[in-house]
């Protein structure tokens, strides 16, 4: 088999990716380790940039988040209990789509479907071959056999657990961490949301965030210790720390109901550079990975593969190596912008083990400055309605 790019990862990277190739006339096949059914159960994101709106809707994907979607325009912090809101649509002329990835996923699926992307699930031990030399390939195998794709180019969509990365050698990659001495704890639960808008809590127990994903669905965070069990966390317990954390003004919106999905997932920051070896790039979470406070991952996936479909546009439309030659540089930009605002919402809103009373009256007194100037609510507001592309 052959094509012109090989993308590996069938997550919003890669599948983003795939349908910016085909409208620029660009072949591309998706190799994904899983199953779709997999890969749209998995509960993740669900706050959407304008600039990824607008994308999805220039891919001709964006007609039910049109429909079903929440358009913010502002978004709530609270502080020991006391709330503020930040007008981001009136700071900055932007706001925000509450949609989750899993619906993302279901959408960019189904057009892929309708168009005839050509995606290869359930593929296993993936591996990409010379991608030093101008004929890199990709193998895998699947129901017993072995499978070969000849290809110009291979994308790493494959996500922060993914085989791309480590095809970089060790001598030329430079990775950047740090992992958070504590987890969020998640729940979905079929009730109403607590207010319209998102709530980030700053409580001396530790962060919570109110979120949603429909009028009828909410999902709900409480920042935990790393070494907490699901077990640890009945419903009662969930909902009793969420409602102290938020705040008694908060808290009256909450309604409780049992939850249908409950997972405690690790904070990180991490970065590599490059994001281009030889004829591999990478994309999304194989090459990053921002703590979730600042909504940024799904966001961060999405402008990587914009600037790589234009670089590879550039290769074969105007036989220019220039913006494949930038790519990463370019997409580094971004990425390092977004980690510094996820890092800093990060440390602005938790708990961190050792902080001591002269931290906290500094996190304090940071978000009382916050909630009196409008400078500091427009620095928020432009990095989280998400900086352009440039
Ligand atoms: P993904 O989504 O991990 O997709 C990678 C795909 O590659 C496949 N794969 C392989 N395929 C072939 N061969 C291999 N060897 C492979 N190894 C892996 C995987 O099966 C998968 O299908 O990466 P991608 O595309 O870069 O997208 C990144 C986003 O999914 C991620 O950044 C976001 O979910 C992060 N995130 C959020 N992002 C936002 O923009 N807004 C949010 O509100 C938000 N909230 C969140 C989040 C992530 C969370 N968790 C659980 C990590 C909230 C949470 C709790
Ligand atoms: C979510 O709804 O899952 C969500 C919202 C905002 C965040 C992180 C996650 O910052």
């Amino acid at each position: 088999m052959r094509t012109q790019i090989a993308i590996i990862g069938a997550g919003p990277a890669g599948l983003v990716l795939a349908h910016l190739l085909h409208r620029a006339g660009i072949d591309a096949v998706v190799v994904e380790r899983r199953s779709r059914d997999y890969v749209e159960g998995r509960v993740r994101a669900g706050v959407l940039e304008q600039g990824t709106v607008e994308l999805l809707d220039r891919l001709g994907v964006g007609a039910r988040m049109r429909r079903e979607g929440l358009p913010h325009a502002g978004t709530n912090l609270a502080v020991d209990g006391e709330m503020f809101r930040i007008d981001m649509q009136a700071l900055t002329g932007s706001g925000i789509m509450v949609y989750g990835q899993q619906e993302v996923m279901r959408d960019l699926f189904d057009a892929a479907e309708e168009r005839g992307l050509p995606i290869v699930f359930e593929a296993e031990e993936v591996q990409p071959h010379d991608i030093g030399t101008d004929r890199p390939h990709v193998t895998w195998r699947r129901d017993g056999a072995e499978h070969r794709l000849d290809c110009d180019f291979v994308a790493g969509c494959d996500g922060f657990h993914g085989v791309s990365r480590g095809c970089i050698p060790d001598g030329v990659r430079q990775e950047f961490e740090r992992v958070y001495p504590f987890g969020w704890l998640g729940i979905l639960a079929e009730v109403p949301p607590a207010a319209h808008e998102l709530i980030y809590a700053n409580h001396e127990r530790g962060f919570a965030l109110a979120s949603m994903r429909s009028a009828g669905r909410s999902r709900y965070y409480v920042q935990c210790p790393l070494d907490d069990r699901i077990e640890d966390w009945p419903d009662d317990r969930f909902w009793d720390e969420l409602c102290l954390r938020l705040g008694p003004q908060a808290a009256a919106g909450v309604t409780r109901g049992r939850s249908f999905e409950k997972s405690i997932a690790p904070l990180r920051s991490f970065v590599t550079e490059p994001m281009r070896h030889g004829r591999l790039f990478l994309a999304g979470d194989a090459a990053h990975i921002v703590p979730p406070t600042g909504a940024k991952g799904m966001n961060l996936a999405v402008s990587d593969v914009v600037m790589l479909a234009e670089a590879l546009a550039e290769f074969y439309q105007d036989k220019s190596a220039a913006g494949i030659d930038g790519y990463s540089a370019r997409a580094l930009a971004r990425v390092w912008k977004a980690e510094r605002f996820s890092w800093w919402f990060t440390g602005l809103t938790h708990r961190f083990p050792g902080t001591g009373p002269l931290e906290r009256r500094l996190q304090q007194a940071e978000l009382a400055y916050i909630k009196g100037s409008r400078a500091a609510q427009t620095t928020l507001a432009e990095n989280y309605v998400g900086l352009p592309l440039v």
